[in-house]
């Protein structure tokens, strides 16, 4: 490429890679911007570690630069060979023991900071949540509160909360990037981590581990609420009764519909710990459907009559009768009529 467009062929590129890549990363899914203890810990570490290889960077390009500049062949010297430094002691004592140094300046406060976050000792005297990863949704038990819900994890500010976490299938990976660091959801193996947010938000977390079709849709979220609004939260949960009769017709028609269709074998309203599938008790104070598609009706029947579409690889296609189109309109209206408090994502300022 010649004339102008060929000079700043570099600048493009580099313009458009900064285009792409600050379009990475969202508001309360980034590890960059830190919202709690975990992300500050590793914000720390990233920072620590930057600087030193920015350290590492400049001086190693420095000394490039000087060779090149100072060092080059010069006119009338064709001959000339320079001082051989081969197997010089001072020399290579230099360069092992900088980069020895360095490593050490990195190792301590990573080691530190690993055993600090995976401290176990206060974990009585904090709230616990058994948590169970799904293909490909997330089951949070509280089992103190005797409590149960699936998608969206309610947790106080300013508290530690921990998760003890196992999968019902295969290797998970639990991972809140704006307020903690991320962790292996085992079959076999129950692995737990504390995490605590500094600020009220809705806090995006993600499946971190591929683990099948609709890994990528293994959505889920973190609603951080002041402590009262969490207390009453999980009193509102707890005083849910299952069998109540919804207000209008369209719903109870869809209450019984999900009785006569084999869906409350997988899924609980209430607090049976029964986790085939997400638990509903407050299915329409979530803002999302399946972790990831906005709440709507449309979206809601869409997904009752044909969730392959919607999650490839899903457990739950093809495991009860063939909907009329009716019947998910009645359903999807008793289901968005779940909502058992007043605390929900928006009292977390969503
Ligand atoms: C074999 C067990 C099973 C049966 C039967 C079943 N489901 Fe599901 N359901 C699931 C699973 C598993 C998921 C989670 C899918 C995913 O996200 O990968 C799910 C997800 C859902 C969701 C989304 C929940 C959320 O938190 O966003 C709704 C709503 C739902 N099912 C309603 C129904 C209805 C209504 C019926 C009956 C017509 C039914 N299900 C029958 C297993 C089942
Ligand atoms: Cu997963």
């Amino acid at each position: 490429m010649k004339g102008w467009m060929g000079k700043f062929k570099f600048v493009f590129l580099l313009s458009f890679l900064a285009i792409i890549l600050a379009g990475c990363g969202k508001e309360n899914l980034t590890a960059l911007v830190p919202k709690g203890y975990g992300a500050e810990s590793s914000m720390n570490l990233i920072v620590l570690s930057t600087v030193i290889m920015t350290f590492v960077f400049i001086v190693v390009l420095s000394v490039y630069l000087i060779a090149i500049v100072r060092f080059r062949k010069k006119k009338g010297q064709e001959n000339y060979i320079p001082k051989q430094v081969e197997g010089s002691k001072k020399l290579e004592t230099i360069w092992t023991v900088i980069p020895i140094i360095l490593v050490l300046i990195l190792a301590v406060p990573t080691v530190a900071a690993t055993f600090d976050l995976a401290d176990e000792s206060g974990k009585s005297d904090h709230i616990n949540v058994d948590v169970t990863g799904n293909q490909y949704w997330w089951h949070f038990s509280y089992a103190d509160e005797e409590v149960q819900t699936s998608q969206d994890l309610y947790i106080p500010t300013g508290e530690k909360v921990y998760l003890n976490m196992k999968s019902s299938d295969v290797i998970h990976s639990l991972w809140v990037p704006s307020i903690s660091g991320k962790m292996d959801v085992n079959p076999e193996n129950e692995n737990t981590m504390y995490i605590e947010a500094n600020e009220e938000g809705v806090y995006w977390g993600k499946c971190a581990e591929l683990c099948g079709p609709s890994h990528s849709l293994m959505d889920f979220k973190v609603i951080a609420v002041s402590p009262e609004e969490y207390e009453q939260w999980v009193a509102d949960m707890q005083s849910v009764d299952p069998e109540e009769e919804p207000q209008d017709a369209v719903a109870q028609d869809g209450k019984a519909a999900m009785e006569a269709n084999n869906c409350l074998s997988c899924h609980a309203i209430g607090s049976s710990p029964n986790a085939v599938g997400p638990n509903l008790t407050n299915f329409g104070d979530r803002t999302k459907i399946v972790g990831y598609l906005e709440t709507n009706k449309q979206n809601l029947v869409d997904w009752l009559l044909d969730p392959e579409s919607i999650k490839p690889g899903n457990l739950m296609t093809g495991k009860y009768p063939e909907l009329s189109e009716e019947e998910a309109d009645s359903i999807a209206e008793y289901l968005l009529q779940l909502k058992p408090s007043e605390i929900t994502p928006e009292s977390a300022g969503n």
